[in-house]
């Protein structure tokens, strides 16, 4: 049987490094549901990674973005579900308008040594310090249902996969 492709995400944390603060979102319904988390989502056909980010953030948080940043891509496996969320994750520090809120998220600012970790994914404790630190990274996490880590790796790298190509099917 062929490999399922794996599903193409976008997750896009926008920081304030002259307060030292990032705005998160509490998703209010959906895949999350009741977890405060970076804007982004599902990548379209027939647009590129990086549009896919800012079309997210706009729909989700009303802020228009100019420049985003690759800051990180994860790997989640879900034990009993044959498909790969693939997640790019992007970082911006400039934004024009004003943080919204919207059906799917409510926005907030948070310090940066005040991140509501017990209210988030599980995996996002892991990887944040290397957010915050301005490190690049790679991680795959494997999740026993929406709680549970059983594996996982994480690690810094130096170059990502090309974002700015248009996406032509499911897998990107
Ligand atoms: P929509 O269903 O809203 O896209 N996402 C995750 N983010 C974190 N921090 N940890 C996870 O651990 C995640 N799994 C998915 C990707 C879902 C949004 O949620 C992110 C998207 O930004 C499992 O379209």
């Amino acid at each position: 049987m062929a490999a399922v492709p794996p599903k193409v995400f976008t997750l896009v944390l926008i920081r304030d490094l002259v307060k030292q603060r990032i705005l998160l979102g509490m998703k209010k319904r959906g895949f999350g549901e009741g977890r405060w988390n970076g804007f982004g989502g599902k990548v379209h056909i027939g647009e590129t990674i990086r549009d896919g980010a800012k079309r997210e953030v706009l729909e989700e948080s009303c802020l228009k973005l100019d420049k985003i940043t690759q800051v990180g891509r994860i790997d989640f496996e879900f034990v009993g579900d044959p498909q790969i969320l693939n997640v790019h994750v992007f970082q911006a520090t400039e934004y024009q308008g004003e943080p919204g809120e919207t059906e799917e998220m409510r926005p907030q600012w948070f310090g940066d040594n005040e991140i509501p970790f017990s209210s988030m994914w599980p995996d996002d404790v892991m990887w944040y310090p290397l957010l915050l630190e301005s490190k690049q990274f790679y991680g795959y996490f494997k999740f026993k249902g929406l709680d549970d880590i059983l594996e996982h790796t994480l690690k810094e790298v130096e170059h990502f996969d090309d974002v700015d190509h248009i996406v032509k099917d499911c897998s990107g």
